[in-house]
C-alpha cells in the first residue's frame, strides 16, 4: 500500500500532502503519517512553517469510518491533533472541498487556518450518532464562540467558509492558488510567537451564561426528540464553558465512548453506508453509460408534477411541463413561482435564481412539445386506463431513445410498458410528496428496463439530490407496499379498543415524525377511496362519506380548530364503536407493545417478503426508503436493521402471539421465520 502521507519543501516552508482518495479520510496510515511528518519538520532546523494541505477532491473528510467497530490502530486521532498543536513552528491548515468530523479538528489543531471560498467546515459526527471526538467540542467554542459550535455539532450541517471566517475558525480566505497563497501566509507568519493554540484559548468560552444551553435545546427541541448524541454534544460544548480544556477533553472522552458503543450509534452508521450501497445497482456492469439528458418533460402541473418539475429546474435542467388547459396551466406553474419566492424570502435561494429557474420553464398546452424532451415523466392521477393512454400517445411523439417514466404509486409499470413499442425505455420514477423537498425517489425497474435507462436514472437521481433506491414491480413498490399492513392493523386495533391517539402516541414515541391516522390526516383520508359514500366496509370509509378528509376538511380521524391543531374526535369514536359493535368486536384494553407488534412487526414481515421477492436488491435499501420516504428515525436504522437490532426470533414470537388478531389475508415471510430460525439478520 502507497504512503498516503508525503511531503515537499518550499523555501523554508515544509508542506505535508495528504493523498487518500477518495475523500482523504482519517486512516491508520494517514494518522501515522502526519505524526510523523509534523516532527520531521519540528526537527529540521531548515524548515521555519508548515502547511498541511489535501490532493483530490477535499481536506480531510473525517475520521475512517470503515475502521469504526475494528481493533484501534495508535496513534488516536486526539494524539494526533494534540501533536500538531504542539509542534513548535507555526502549522497552517490549507482548505478545499469540505473539512469534516476529524478533518476539522485537524484543522482546528492546527496553528492558523485558511480556506478557498468555496471550502465548507463541519462537524456531521452527529450524524453517525457521536460527537467530535479529537477535542473538537473543546476547541470549536473557543476558536468560534459557544453558538456557532453548538450549531455546528448538534445539526451536523456544514457551515460555508465565509462563515467560518466572520466567527474566526478561518483566518484567511484565499482567491486563486490555495497551496501558493497558503505557503506565502506561513512565511508571513512564521515568526510570530507564542504560537496561537486554539485548546488555550479562553476568551469565547469564559463568563457564558448557562442558560444558553436550556435556550439553544428549548429552541432545537426536535433535534434533541430521541436522538442521543445532540445532547452529548450539547454536554461537552457546555463543560467548555465550565472547565479547563485538559478536563473538558476528558469529558468529551467519555461521551464518545459512551456513544460509539451504542445502538444509536452502530444504526446511524450502519446507515451511512446503506445509503450508499442504495445507488449501486445488482447486475448492471459499471461500464454502461448513462443517456444525455437534456431537456425533461412533465405531464400534469399539479402538486406532484409541479414538484417534480422543481427539482430539474433547481439543478439547471430545462423543463417542458405539458397541462390539458391554460386554467391549470398558469395554477400549477404560479404556484411553483411561489414556492421558490417564499425559498428566496428565507434567503436560500436569491431572487436572481428564482429567475434562472423558472427561465428554465416552458410551459405547453401540446402534447406533441414533449417530443423534444430527454425524459418524459408522466404525474396525472392514479388510474391504470389514463395512464395507458397516455403512454400510447407519448410512445408515437417521443423521440428514439427517450426515456419514458410513470410517477405512480402503486400501479403496474410493466403494464404500463406494454402499451409502448418501447418498453426498455419505460420504468417508474416513483416521487414522493412534496417532490420538491422530498429526498427520496423509487426507482421502478420494470422487467423490460434497460439498463442504461436505469443507470440515467440513478445518476439523474444524483444531480438533482435525490437518495434513489431501485425497486420491483409490485403493488405499493417497497414504501407504500409497507404502509398497508400497518394501515390495516392500526384500524383494526381501533375496533378493538386502542384510540387513534394511543396508536400515534406509540409511533411518535418511537421516533416517527406522526402516527399512522396523524398521517392519514395529513396526506387525505381520501386517497384511493371508491368515492361511493353508501359503500362501508371500513372506518375510513365511514370517514370519507361524512366528508371528514382530513387536515384539508378541518376533520378526519381528528378535529382541528383554525390553527390545524387536532384534538380527539367524539364523532369518531362514536364511529368506531358503532363500527366495532356492527362488526361484533369485543372491546379490551390494549397495550403500547401490542401496538408495536402488531404494526411495526407486521411492517418487517412485509420488508422480508419484498426482500425473497426480489423487489429490493437488498435490506438496507428498505431501510434507506422508510428513513428517507416516511421518517423513520434514523437512528434506530429503519425497519429491518431495527429488526436486526430486536432480534428476529423477537420479531417471530411477537407476531406469533398476534396472530390470531391480524386477520384472513395474514401471512408469514418464509424468509423472516428462516433468518430467526438460523439466528441471522437481514443487515450486518
Ligand atoms: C469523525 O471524524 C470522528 C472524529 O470526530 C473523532 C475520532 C476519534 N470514512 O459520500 P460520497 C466514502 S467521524 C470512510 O459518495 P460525496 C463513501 O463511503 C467522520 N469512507 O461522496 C464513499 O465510498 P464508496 C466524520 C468515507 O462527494 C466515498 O467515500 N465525517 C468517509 O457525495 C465517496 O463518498 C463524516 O461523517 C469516511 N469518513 O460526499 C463525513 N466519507 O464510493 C462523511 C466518505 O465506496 N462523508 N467515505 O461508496 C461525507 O459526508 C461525504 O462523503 C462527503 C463527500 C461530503 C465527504
Amino acid at each position: 500500500m502507497t504512503d498516503p502521507i508525503s511531503s515537499e519543501t518550499h523555501g523554508d516552508i515544509r508542506i505535508i500532502w495528504s493523498d487518500n482518495p477518495p475523500v482523504n479520510a482519517i486512516s491508520a496510515a494517514v494518522r501515522q503519517g502526519l505524526v510523523r511528518e509534523i516532527e520531521a519538520a519540528e526537527s529540521d532546523d531548515a524548515v521555519n512553517a508548515v502547511v498541511i494541505a489535501c490532493k483530490g477532491r477535499t481536506f480531510f473528510a473525517g475520521a475512517d469510518i470503515t475502521e469504526f467497530g475494528k481493533p484501534p490502530i495508535m496513534p488516536w486521532l486526539p494524539e494526533v491533533v494534540d501533536r500538531i498543536e504542539a509542534c513548535t513552528k507555526p502549522v497552517v491548515a490549507a482548505i478545499h472541498g469540505t473539512a469534516l468530523g476529524g478533518g476539522c479538528e485537524i484543522a482546528l489543531g492546527c496553528h492558523y487556518r485558511v480556506a478557498l471560498p468555496s471550502a465548507k467546515m463541519g462537524f456531521p459526527e452527529v450524524n453517525l450518532g457521536l460527537l467530535p471526538g479529537a477535542g473538537g467540542t473543546q476547541r470549536a467554542p473557543r476558536v468560534g464562540g459557544v453558538e456557532l459550535a453548538l450549531q455546528m455539532a448538534t445539526t451536523g450541517k456544514p457551515i460555508s467558509a465565509q462563515q467560518a471566517y466572520d466567527h474566526g475558525l478561518v483566518d484567511r480566505l484565499i482567491e486563486g492558488d490555495l497551496l501558493q497563497h497558503a505557503v506565502a501566509f506561513a512565511e508571513e507568519v512564521k515568526d510570530i510567537r507564542p504560537l496561537p493554540k486554539s485548546s488555550e484559548r479562553q476568551d469565547k468560552v469564559d463568563g457564558v451564561d448557562p442558560s444558553v444551553f436550556e435556550d439553544y435545546k428549548k429552541a432545537n427541541a426536535k433535534l434533541f426528540r430521541g436522538d442521543i448524541a445532540p445532547q452529548a454534544n450539547l454536554d461537552c460544548i457546555k463543560a467548555a464553558t465550565e472547565m479547563p480544556y485538559d478536563k473538558g477533553v476528558m469529558v468529551e472522552r467519555t461521551k464518545f465512548m459512551e456513544l460509539m458503543s451504542g445502538p444509536q450509534a452502530r444504526a446511524r452508521q450502519y446507515f451511512f453506508f446503506a445509503e450508499r450501497k442504495a445507488a449501486k445497482i445488482d447486475g448492471v456492469d459499471e461500464s454502461v453509460e448513462p443517456r444525455e439528458i437534456k431537456r425533461v418533460g412533465v405531464i400534469g402541473a399539479g402538486t406532484m408534477g409541479g414538484g417534480i418539475s422543481m427539482n430539474f429546474l433547481s439543478a439547471g435542467i430545462p423543463v417542458t411541463i405539458v397541462e390539458m388547459n391554460q386554467d391549470a396551466l398558469d395554477r400549477g406553474t404560479g404556484i411553483m413561482l411561489k414556492n421558490y419566492q417564499s425559498t428566496a424570502k428565507k434567503g436560500r435561494m436569491t431572487e436572481e435564481q428564482v429567475g434562472q429557474a423558472m427561465g428554465l420553464l416552458k410551459p405547453s398546452l401540446n402534447f406533441e412539445d414533449l417530443g423534444e424532451c430527454d425524459l418524459i415523466i408522466e404525474a396525472v392521477y392514479e388510474n391504470m386506463d389514463v395512464k395507458k393512454e397516455i403512454f400510447t400517445r407519448l410512445d408515437g411523439i417521443a423521440k428514439p431513445g427517450a426515456i419514458l417514466a410513470s410517477n405512480t404509486s402503486y400501479l403496474d409499470v410493466n403494464e404500463i410498458a406494454s402499451v409502448t413499442s418501447r418498453p426498455q425505455d419505460v420504468l417508474g420514477l416513483h416521487f414522493f410528496s412534496p417532490a420538491n423537498i422530498m429526498k427520496l425517489l423509487e426507482v421502478v425497474r420494470g422487467d423490460k428496463t434497460a439498463d442504461d435507462v436505469l443507470v440515467t436514472a440513478m445518476a439523474l437521481a444524483k444531480k438533482i439530490r435525490k437518495v434513489a433506491v431501485v425497486a420491483g414491480v409490485c403493488y405499493g413498490f417497497i414504501g407504500n407496499r409497507m404502509l398497508i399492513p400497518r394501515q390495516l392493523q392500526a384500524e383494526k386495533l381501533l375496533l378493538e379498543g386502542a384510540t387513534p391517539e394511543q396508536v400515534d402516541r406509540v409511533h411518535v414515541a418511537f421516533g416517527m415524525p406522526m402516527g399512522p391516522f396523524q398521517m392519514a390526516d395529513l396526506a387525505g383520508v381520501d386517497i384511493g377511496w371508491h368515492r361511493d359514500p353508501s359503500r362501508i366496509d371500513s372506518i375510513r370509509d365511514a370517514l370519507c362519506a361524512i366528508d371528514r378528509w382530513g387536515q384539508k376538511k378541518g376533520a378526519g380521524f381528528y378535529d382541528y380548530d383554525e390553527n390545524r391543531r387536532p384534538s380527539p374526535s367524539e364523532k369518531v369514536q362514536a364511529i368506531i364503536d358503532d363500527f366495532a359493535a356492527k362488526k361484533g368486536v369485543e372491546k379490551r384494553d390494549i397495550s403500547d407493545q401490542e401496538i408495536v407488534e402488531r404494526t411495526l412487526y407486521t411492517m418487517v414481515n412485509e420488508g422480508a417478503k419484498i426482500l425473497e421477492e426480489g423487489k429490493a436488491q437488498r435490506a438496507s435499501d428498505v431501510d434507506v426508503v422508510w428513513v428517507y420516504g416516511y421518517g423513520w428515525p434514523v437512528y434506530r436504522g429503519g425497519p429491518m436493521h431495527w429488526a436486526d437490532a430486536e432480534g428476529l426470533d423477537k420479531i417471530v414470537e411477537g407476531l406469533k402471539r398476534q396472530e390470531s388478531r391480524l386477520g384472513e389475508d395474514w401471512s408469514y415471510s418464509q424468509l423472516l421465520l428462516d433468518k430467526a430460525e438460523a439466528g441471522e439478520k437481514f443487515t450486518r
